[in-house]
C-alpha cells in the first residue's frame, strides 16, 4: 500500500514539475494507468491510520482518487469547497474520486478517528 502510493505521487510530481502551465498534454512513457491521476491508498486498522499527514501536490482539476481497506466504519471528509463526504465500512477496495476546483491546501480527514490522512496542495 505504501510503496504504491510513493510510487503513484511520485510519477505525479514528476508530471507537475514537467508541466509549463495548464493545458500541458503529458505523453505517457508507459501505459495503462492515467498519468493525471492521483491515488491515495488508505488503511484503517484498529484504530490506526496509514498514511497521515501527508503532503500531496495536485492540480486544479485533477482526478484524485482515494481507495481504503478499513475494519470499522468511518467518514472521510475533503475541506474543499465543495466539500466531499465518503462513507467508510469494514471491507477493501473502497474508493471515492474527486477533483478541487480551487486553489489552496485541501485536508482529507477521517472524523471517526479524527486523523488527517493527507493534506492535498491544489495549484492552479
Ligand atoms: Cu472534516
Amino acid at each position: 500500500m505504501i510503496r504504491r502510493l510513493t510510487a503513484v505521487v511520485a510519477v505525479s510530481a514528476g508530471v507537475l514539475v514537467g508541466a509549463s502551465g495548464c493545458g500541458t498534454e503529458t505523453e505517457a512513457p508507459g501505459s495503462g494507468t492515467p498519468e493525471d491521476s492521483v491515488v491515495i491508498d488508505v488503511r484503517i486498522s484498529q484504530g490506526t491510520v496509514t498514511p497521515t499527514n501527508e503532503r500531496i501536490d495536485v492540480a486544479v482539476g485533477q482526478t484524485v482518487t482515494v481507495r481504503v481497506d478499513s475494519d470499522a466504519d468511518d467518514e472521510l471528509h475533503v475541506h474543499a469547497v465543495p466539500e466531499h463526504s465518503f462513507e467508510i465500512h469494514p471491507g477493501t477496495g473502497q474508493q471515492t474520486q474527486f477533483s478541487v476546483e480551487v486553489p489552496g491546501q485541501v485536508a482529507l480527514e477521517l472524523h471517526e478517528t479524527g486523523k488527517t490522512v493527507a493534506t492535498l496542495l491544489v495549484r492552479p
